[in-house]
């Protein structure tokens, strides 16, 4: 009996498959991947993880449809005696064309992932004191300081204030200057689709603009110490006018504070760390070195 054309059947079964998997993953679950769509950069993730998850399909329908197939048509059957197939050794075209297409699909992967980390929104990650991307016109800036274990944020346009909250405006261009007072901490605004590291002495630059009003979640995203885990807020995105409204009061409110806090820089020195503790602390602000959670703390198990 002649042996049937077993490349094509697969090569054929892969192309449908293919077919119905890559706009399954694109169009169907696209739009339900992290992060979400509360803002430009975390938009912009979504579709990278869309069109990588597109990219991945064929290749996990190849692996699981020669799989399948071997499994089915070249198992063993009763009574079959005949010993393995003849000892192959070579085939130049197959080699090339894996080689090829192995090739191309990583480079492609390469090529998509080094434009998308660079070009649009700079990809909401923190591009260091330098950014390579940028957007037009004057940005909100904001200022998040860790410290051990909590984050703080100064307003620059503000007076300087620093408050405790993360307050953003929805619709315009906002620029994170993250730095840290004491060890590497990672300021991670997940829906935001913002992450960068905080690292002390460093002013890394992030950029993100809000598409709708909201909550997010704000955590710490590198192990920083005891409370590592309770490093964690909420912000919210607010309209334009609210977000005037609570930036005036908030500046009024926080005018006292303000006076003694160092003159606002992109870093700080760390020597300054034990006075702002006492000040934040007295004022509620914050809690470095252990003092905002109480000297009980932390529980000994
Ligand atoms: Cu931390």
């Amino acid at each position: 009996m002649r042996e049937p054309r077993h490349g094509l059947r697969i090569l054929l079964l892969w192309l449908v498959l293919s077919a119905v998997a890559v706009p399954l993953v694109y169009v169907v679950w696209g739009p339900h991947l992290p992060p979400g769509d509360m803002s430009t950069s975390a938009e912009g993730q979504r579709f990278d993880n869309a069109v990588l998850g597109a990219m991945a399909a064929p290749v996990v329908v190849g692996v699981l449809v020669y799989f399948g197939y071997a499994l089915v048509v070249w198992r063993v059957r009763d009574g079959d005696e005949e010993t393995d197939g003849p000892p192959l050794r070579g085939n130049v075209r197959l080699q090339a064309t894996w080689m090829g297409v192995t090739s191309a699909v990583v480079l492609g992967v390469f090529v998509f992932g080094t434009y998308e980390l660079i070009v649009p929104n700079g990809a909401g990650a923190g591009e260091g004191p330098a950014p390579i991307w940028k957007p037009g016109g004057e940005p909100l800036q904001i200022q998040v300081i860790a410290q051990q274990w909590r984050f703080t944020y100064r307003f620059p346009q503000f007076g300087g204030m620093e408050t405790p909250e993360l307050v953003l405006p929805v619709g315009q261009d906002v620029q994170f200057d993250v730095t840290s007072l004491d060890v590497v901490h990672g300021f991670w605004a997940n829906e935001l689709g913002v992450k960068a590291d905080a690292n002390p002495g460093v002013d890394d630059v992030a950029y993100t603009r809000a598409k709708r009003v909201g909550a997010f979640t704000v955590r710490c995203s590198e192990l920083c110490g005891i409370w590592h885990g309770a490093m964690t807020t909420n912000g919210r995105v607010v309209s334009v006018a609210d977000f005037q409204t609570w930036g005036q009061s908030a500046e009024v409110s926080q005018a006292a504070i303000t006076k003694l806090l160092p003159p606002y820089a992109l870093t700080y020195s760390p020597s300054a760390i034990s006075t702002l503790t006492k000040l934040f602390t007295d004022n509620g602000l914050n809690g470095a070195g252990g003092q905002y959670y109480g000297p009980q703390y932390p529980v000994q198990p």
